[in-house]
Order: C-alpha cells, then sequence, then structure tokens
C-alpha cells in the first residue's frame, strides 16, 4: 500500500550503501514500486546483490549498462522492454570527472576532460531519456542528481560544475519535449554526501560537509535518506504538475549569499 504500487522504476548508479542512489532504491522499494537496476562495475553488480538481499528487495532485473558506450544503452533498454512491458520511472544518478581536473583550476581543463565529464555526467540524462521514452507509455518520470556548482563557483569542483549546468539546462529542454508525452523531468540538486564518488573525487570535500554543519539554515548536513526521500517524490504523482525543476535537498545552503 504505497504510492509507488504496480509503478516499474529504473534505478542507475548503485555501487554501494553509500550511493545516492541506494538511498533513492530503498526509499522507492518502501512505496511499492518494482525496481530496475542498471550497474557499471561488476563490483558495484556484487555489492548491490548483497544490498538488495540483505534488505530483502526482490528486483525485477539487474542490468549492465555503460553510459558512455551507445551500444551498452540500447543492449540495456533492449534487456528491459523484454522483460517489463511499461516502465514508469527513471533515476539517473551516475557522473564522472577525472579526479585530476577536480582540484586546482577549471583554466586547465584539457578538451578529453571536458569532454569525458560532459558524455557520461550530462549528456548520459539525454541518451537515457530517449532510450526510456518508447517504454513509458503511460507517461513516466525521469529524476536526475545535480549540485550547487553548476550555479556558483565552488571551489575545485571545476569540470563537474560545467557538467553540472549542462545537465541542468538538459533537465529543462527534454520537459519541454517529452512533456507531450505525459513524461515529467527533474532534479534533486543535494548537499555534499560521503559517496565513493565524492570522497575519492572532489579535492577539499570535508570541507564542504563541515560548512553545512556552521552555515546552512538548517545547520546540518543531508544524507542519502533525505535525497531518497525527494527523488521518491518527484517519481511519484505527488509531484503530477511539477516539471523542468530543479529541487535543493541541501538544508537550505543555496539560499545565503
Ligand atoms: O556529494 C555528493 N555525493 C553529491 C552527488 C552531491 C550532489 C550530486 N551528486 C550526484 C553525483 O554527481 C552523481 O550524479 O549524485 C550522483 C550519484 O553520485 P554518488 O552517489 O555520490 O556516487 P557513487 O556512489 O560513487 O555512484 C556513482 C555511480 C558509480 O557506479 P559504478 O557501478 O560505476 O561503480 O555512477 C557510476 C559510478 O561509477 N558511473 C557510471 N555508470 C554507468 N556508466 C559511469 C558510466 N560510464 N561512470 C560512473
Amino acid at each position: 500500500s504505497g504510492i509507488l504500487n504496480g509503478k516499474n522504476i529504473i534505478v542507475m548508479g548503485v555501487a554501494n550503501e553509500r550511493s545516492i542512489a541506494w538511498g533513492i532504491a530503498k526509499s522507492l522499494h518502501r512505496e511499492g514500486a518494482n525496481l530496475i537496476f542498471t550497474y557499471r562495475k561488476e563490483r558495484s553488480f556484487q555489492k548491490l546483490s548483497q544490498l538488495l538481499e540483505a534488505n530483502g528487495i526482490k528486483p525485477l532485473l539487474c542490468v549492465s549498462c555503460d553510459v558512455s558506450d551507445d551500444a551498452s544503452i540500447e543492449a540495456a533498454a533492449q534487456e528491459i522492454q523484454a522483460a517489463v512491458p511499461v516502465i514508469h520511472g527513471l533515476a539517473h544518478s551516475v557522473a564522472f570527472a577525472d579526479k585530476e581536473y577536480l582540484q586546482g583550476e577549471y583554466v586547465d581543463t584539457t578538451r578529453a576532460g571536458y569532454l569525458q565529464a560532459q558524455d557520461i555526467s550530462a549528456y548520459s540524462l539525454v541518451a537515457m531519456a530517449k532510450a526510456c521514452k518508447p517504454l513509458m507509455t503511460e507517461g513516466g518520470s525521469i529524476v536526475t542528481q545535480t549540485y550547487l556548482g553548476a550555479e556558483r563557483v565552488m571551489k575545485n569542483y571545476n569540470v563537474m560544475g560545467v557538467a553540472k549546468a549542462a545537465l541542468e539546462a538538459s533537465v529543462r529542454y527534454l520537459a519541454e519535449d517529452l512533456g507531450k508525452a505525459g513524461i515529467r523531468v527533474n532534479a534533486i540538486s543535494s548537499g555534499p554526501i560521503r559517496t565513493l564518488s565524492a570522497k575519492g573525487g572532489v579535492a577539499g570535500f570535508n570541507e564542504l560537509v563541515t560548512t553545512m554543519d556552521e552555515k546552512a539554515p538548517l545547520r546540518r548536513n543531508v544524507d542519502q535518506d533525505e535525497v531518497g526521500d525527494a527523488t521518491m517524490f518527484l517519481l511519484s504523482p505527488l509531484s503530477r504538475g511539477v516539471t523542468g525543476e530543479v529541487l535543493h535537498v541541501d538544508s537550505g545552503y543555496h539560499i545565503l549569499g
């Protein structure tokens, strides 16, 4: 008896129990959704299988999908279509930039580093929206994960901030295109959360977390479960009038000057 009973939703980007996508998966499961997971690395698949087992979650399907590869996306979409007739939602929670470019100055970004960040972190949403559109025959909801570095200069976030800006603009253009098919497209802009990518990637990440405790209106940071619930809201009919939106789940940090 959840708000998402009978809804089939794809979750991308569970690497381990700290992943934002795992917070999303727990919220969606609690509300009765049937889940389809995509993973890139074999190690993530093993982690994911253990997590599902330990939490008593039976997925409809787990499929490999490397978003930097069109053939991999197409194969994943075909496998999903063969197993699940209709998809109602997509939680996109993947990004990547070489950590060499997540420190120092943005001006030093190479063409290859720039393109890779754009490819995996921004174009992947477009590619996945394109692949999922034919499966969302009853309308649907697509939600991605962004960060404040898209809107303003955050130290060290550099090339990823520029990729997130493209991601947020893509949310708006996709919302216009897919709105005709009853498909909504939104983003969550979360505060800094200690995950595999964040800790290992962004230089000075610990300072970002400390600043939340000291300065954010709520005087604390957010966690994966809070992002999970907000993402669930955007994937659910509770948000049926909302599209093209970036919702901040950051203890209010973004309102500060
Ligand atoms: O502070 C944070 N952690 C924030 C993260 C604040 C605001 C936003 N975000 C965003 C991230 O930019 C990303 O878009 O949330 C999203 C999820 O990030 P996360 O939960 O921090 O990261 P993590 O737990 O490391 O999972 C990211 C997954 C990994 O899975 P795999 O299976 O590959 O280990 O994204 C994956 C990444 O490797 N990923 C890819 N998945 C498919 N194809 C690819 C790819 N090419 N590249 C990376």
